[in-house]
């Protein structure tokens, strides 16, 4: 029983993964019908400006079944929505309050290697990080985390994560929602891991660390199963797995199908219709939904072991909005490759009995650069997730400061999701993924990873130098 319908990925994988999971993960359902006082959706203020502060802070997250201690940034948990144009220039203030070293990456962002915000730009307890940098990139929907060397993992779960939207003259110039907070809304989903405090505690033990940390409640935007209250019309959620190593598949509990219109980079080059959305850790994804008839809808998470999740509801009310016609295409331009000039390379992504993650037969190590390439050069690298038979376990590959384009998944063309700029894949046990990435405008060191968190803090990481 193949839970997620995912085209072109490996379906023996799948198998294999559930009947892993199918042992540790049954008694994940514990706390769900605790829930007695629900909200409505939190929607994370916007940052905006030349000068944009963040404070990463300790804080407390009250949820219905207890109160857990957290991160974020300006706030207990999450931090607020980045929201700049191609073409600023921003100067950044962070500083770091939370009585230990940390960092904030930008993922997804074509950004100097010098404020990239990966393991080299640690940002020490109690001091402030000051990274200006011109915003060069088109209208996309990216986010920001620490990306601290082994702690990755841990901020992340305690809430340290935003998202951090670029708009461009294309993108203003759309008709579709762009209203933030009234027709155009951040959804951060994320699992966690309650225990019997109603308390999430990061404590991952070592199967925890292979298979994923998943939760037995999920999240959006930092609320548990809160509600939005809209109109009839049409709404755009930009729509982050913010998890750490869960991968989701979202769908609405009256099956109506959505529009999709933009991935991790940016705008499709042709949306699509689904009823379903299969998302990895770290992969963004925009959707438009007509909302046609007063009553309610809900949003369900189903985790990849099977678990199913309530995750928020959408109370229609009788009066009528705006509706907007879904663009049928947008523009895209791919990366221009040539496979016969173009330097390849494989990144083999292998995981070795308990505990060994490796790329390429080598674990993270922050003394070793892993390659070199030349600045404005165009790449062609093959991932391969190496599937071990039972103990396949998915991986996804995200590269620093690029936007590449998939050129194809098990020797066959990308699905409409891979269609577009993506920074992120979804690696199931046995796949192989061919992307083309172009370099430019920076030199400096760049990472890429597993976005597994737990297998990115393990070992999963290499890092090249852009000459
Ligand atoms: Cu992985």
């Amino acid at each position: 029983m193949p839970l997620f319908n995912m085209k072109n990925h490996k379906k023996a994988g799948i198998a294999a993964l559930l009947m892993i999971l199918a042992g540790g993960l049954l008694s994940a359902s514990g706390n769900k019908e605790i829930s007695s006082e629900r909200g409505t959706l939190p929607i994370p203020p916007l940052l905006e400006g030349e000068n944009l502060n963040l404070v990463m802070q300790r804080g407390e997250l009250k949820l219905p079944m207890g109160t857990s201690k957290t991160m974020g940034f300006n706030g207990n948990y999450l931090g607020p929505t980045i929201r700049v144009s191609d073409g600023d220039f921003v100067n950044f203030n962070i500083k770091n309050t939370l009585g230990e070293d940390s960092t904030v990456h930008w993922h997804g962002l074509h950004v100097p290697a010098e404020y990239d915000g990966g393991p080299h730009q640690v940002i020490k307890a109690g001091t402030t990080w000051k990274p200006s940098f011109k915003i060069d990139q088109k209208a996309a929907t990216l986010w920001y985390h620490p990306h601290l060397l082994g702690k990755t993992a841990e901020h992340v779960y305690n809430g340290m994560a935003g998202m951090f939207y670029i708009e461009d003259a294309y993108s203003k110039s759309l008709l579709i929602p762009q209203k933030y907070g009234v027709n155009d809304f951040p959804l951060v989903i994320q699992d966690r891991k309650l225990n019997n405090k109603g308390q999430f505690i990061y404590s991952p033990g070592r199967s925890d660390i292979m298979r994923g940390y998943i939760g037995n409640i999920v999240l959006v935007n930092g609320a548990y199963e809160p509600f939005l209250e809209i109109k009839k019309g049409t709404y755009r959620f930009r729509i982050l797995n913010g998890s750490n190593s869960s991968i989701y598949k979202l769908r609405f509990s009256d099956k109506r199908k959505f529009t999709v219109i933009a991935s991790d980079g940016g705008f499709l080059p042709r949306s699509f219709n689904t009823a379903s959305l299969v998302m990895a850790p770290a992969e963004r994804y925009e959707i438009l939904v007509d909302f046609t008839e007063k009553g309610k809808s809900s949003l369900i998470t189903e985790i990849y072991n099977g678990d199913t999740f309530k995750t928020m509801d959408f109370t229609v009310s009788d009066s009528k909005g705006t509706f907007y016609p879904h663009p049928a295409a947008f523009t895209y331009t791919p990366v221009a490759y040539d496979t016969k000039k173009n330097i390849k390379r494989t990144f083999r992504m292998e995981t070795r009995g308990m505990g060994g993650f490796i790329i390429n037969g080598k674990s993270m190590d922050l003394n070793r650069i892993d390659f070199s390439l030349k600045k404005n050069s165009t790449e062609i690298w093959t991932i391969e997730s190496v599937g071990m038979g039972m103990m396949g376990i998915p991986h996804s590959f995200h590269v620093h400061d690029v936007q590449f384009t998939v050129l194809s998944v098990n020797g066959k063309k990308p699905g409409p999701l891979y269609s577009g700029p993506k920074d992120t894949v979804l690696l199931m046990p046995g796949d192989r993924i061919v992307i083309a990435l172009r370099f430019q405008d920076y030199t400096g060191i760049y990472m890429y990873h597993c976005h597994f968190l737990e297998h990115e803090d393990s070992g999963m990481m290499g890092q090249f130098m852009v000459e």
